[in-house]
């Protein structure tokens, strides 16, 4: 069960974040109100939220998820690989000093964003990526291997992320995109597959009893109701023209 969740409004300067799409320039009055909806869902799961203040420093701040990696006994504070995006961790270490005693720090040549790791269990996926170096997944994999998990460390060919295209929604389920579906990594796992023109519905989030998904995705909303799921769907479209997607916006423990 997740407790708490720690997320971070998004302020107007997140127009001048970091993107790779082409999908347009977000329009803030929108953006806002996804954020509202995004927490409001959260709530609806059960969780209490912590709302850190939007920093118009850090534009790219609302994506919590690549700052830190959090789990029921320790918390990893990560060095996010884009340069524009790495002092970003002074605003969350704080907040995630009140909930953690036992904190540890990636740190030097080491680079990783959270949206590079993805816990299954006892188990993380490390994506190495342009953000997350080797250095940086070797030292997540000593780090929690020390407090007795398994890390398995994934090279990444395609996605932006690890988790831009997987997803573990509890039960041994993973649901899959591109080049995870036949990945030897995941073959253990019952796999809820995404074809290609629904992949931005992978990067979801199991939160206790409910899955949040992107909105239009009825295909992808179908197949987890089929194997029992409550879905909440949310509209994402201000947030994905800077390649955000929901896992990005919290850090859930
Ligand atoms: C970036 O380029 O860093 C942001 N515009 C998007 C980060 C998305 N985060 C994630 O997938 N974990």
């Amino acid at each position: 069960m997740f407790k708490n969740v720690i997320v971070k409004n998004p302020g107007n300067s997140f127009v001048n974040g970091l993107t790779t799409s082409d999908l347009g320039k977000p329009v803030l009055e929108k953006l806002f109100e996804q954020h509202e909806k995004y927490v409001e869902a959260l709530k609806t799961c059960g969780v209490e939220v912590a709302q850190l203040p939007a920093n118009e420093a850090f534009p790219d701040s609302t994506f919590v998820e690549d700052t830190a990696v959090l789990t029921s006994e320790f918390a990893i504070i990560s060095n996010p690989g884009a340069e524009a995006r790495n002092r970003e961790i002074e605003d969350i270490e704080p907040a995630v000093k009140k909930f953690y005693e036992k904190l540890y720090y990636i740190e030097g040549l080491g680079t990783l964003d959270g949206g590079d790791v993805l816990q299954a269990e006892k188990k993380f996926y490390v994506g190495i990526s342009d953000r997350t170096n080797e250095e940086g997944a070797r030292q997540f994999k000593e780090i929690v291997e020390k407090e007795g998990y398994e890390a398995t460390i994934i090279p990444l060919k395609e996605f932006f992320h690890l988790k831009t295209g997987i997803a573990y929604v509890g039960q041994n389920r993973m649901v899959l995109a591109g080049e995870f579906i036949d990945h030897p990594a995941f073959a253990s796992y019952e796999k809820i597959i995404i074809p290609k023109e629904h992949e931005y519905s992978a990067n979801c989030i199991q939160v206790n009893d409910y899955v949040i998904i992107p909105a239009g995705y009825p295909e992808t909303n179908r197949k987890l109701n089929d194997l029992g799921y409550q879905t909440i769907e949310l509209e994402m479209s201000e947030f994905r023209k800077h390649d955000g997607g929901l896992s990005c916006l919290s850090l859930r423990f």
